[in-house]
């Protein structure tokens, strides 16, 4: 059985630990993509050179040639820029757009039969762009942000109950923007959801209330605090575990941008719902009760997927 072959197209702060970790869990070889001449060379090299310390067998090759990517199972798209302090992720979407139709020319062409997960921002907007471009079938193009924004709120819910990560499950639906919607009823610890943990005094609605918040603006926290760039470890961290989904057929429920028919009462949007990853890519698409609260929010966060549609069709026509 030959390894597994996993393209990353955008070389920078995510795409570099995206390779580091694809190569630690020897998910194949890796090639790493990116219009900056010599620095996806220079990664590749590095991380080659990590691999005696660290035991693991994967062949990593930089380059600014997309038939490098040719033949890729898998490809991660982390192209274009990210944002600045006081930018939002939608002041991207003129620049990110572009930078989309040749990334999905890219694939159209070398790597048609690839699993391609998007990362780049505005999220909802850039992975049905990048659909579009690509021409691929819409169950092998889905975009990262839920499983992120999710172990955020995963993250917070656990430093709050004083409870193990590894208890808490959470969802956090809908665009990838301050209107995403964290679920609460369907956010547990060990299968307790946090509402009952509200009535059993272990937190109170207004402490949840400020976790949902600050869920809410959990990249832009970073942003802040970095001051140059924003999130990698924990986005990359995402990405690869849709990956490793997808490769090993592990057909995990994970929180992902996915192309809905019909489902949530949207039609030909991508945006964040619960996904059934496996060889099929895109297998199911689970459709859960929400209350009207819930249900508000989720339409408040597709109107504004839909407004950066507009935006895309109005830069470029032929997506409309
Ligand atoms: P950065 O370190 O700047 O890397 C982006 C790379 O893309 C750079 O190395 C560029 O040279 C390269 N690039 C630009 N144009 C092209 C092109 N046409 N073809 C190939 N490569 C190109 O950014 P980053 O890695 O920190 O972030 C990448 C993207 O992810 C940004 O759009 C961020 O906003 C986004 N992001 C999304 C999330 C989500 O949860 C969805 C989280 C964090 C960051």
């Amino acid at each position: 059985m030959s390894r597994k072959k996993i393209a990353l197209v955008g070389a920078g702060m995510i795409g570099g630990t995206l390779a580091h970790l694809a190569a630690m869990k020897e998910l194949g070889d890796i090639v790493l993509f990116d219009i900056a001449e010599g620095m996806p060379k220079g990664k590749a090299l590095d991380l080659a050179q990590a691999g005696p310390v660290e035991g693991y067998d994967a062949n990593l090759k930089g380059t600014s040639d997309y038939a490098d990517i040719a033949g890729a199972d898998v490809v991660i798209v982390t192209a274009g820029v990210p944002r600045k302090p006081g930018m939002s992720r939608d002041d991207l979407l003129g620049i990110n757009l572009k930078v989309m139709q040749a990334v999905g020319a890219g694939i159209k062409e070398n790597a048609p039969d690839a699993f391609v997960i998007c990362i780049t921002n505005p999220l909802d907007a850039m992975v049905w762009a990048l659909r579009e471009y690509s021409g691929l079938p819409h169950n092998k193009v889905v975009g990262m942000a839920g499983v992120l924004d999710s172990a955020r709120f995963r993250h917070f819910l656990a430093e709050e109950f004083n409870v193990s990560v590894e208890d808490v499950t959470a969802f956090v639906l809908g665009g990838h923007g301050d209107t995403m919607v964290p679920v609460i009823e369907y956010s547990t610890v060990a299968g307790i959801p946090v509402p009952d943990l509200i009535k059993m005094g272990w937190s109170t609605q207004e402490k949840i209330d400020a976790i949902v918040a600050r869920t809410r603006s959990g990249g832009g926290e970073i942003v802040q605090l970095l001051g140059n760039g924003s999130a990698y470890y924990a986005p990359a961290t995402s990405a690869i575990a849709m990956a490793e989904s997808y490769l090993k057929d592990k057909k995990r429920l994970l929180p992902c941008a996915a192309n809905l028919t019909g489902e949530y009462g949207v039609d030909n949007l991508y945006v964040g719902v619960p996904v059934v990853i496996g060889a099929g890519g895109v297998e199911r698409i689970a459709e859960i009760a929400l209350n009207d609260t819930a249900k508000a929010n989720f339409d408040v966060s597709v109107d504004a997927v839909k407004e950066l549609l507009v935006a895309c069709k109005g830069i470029d026509p032929a997506l409309a």
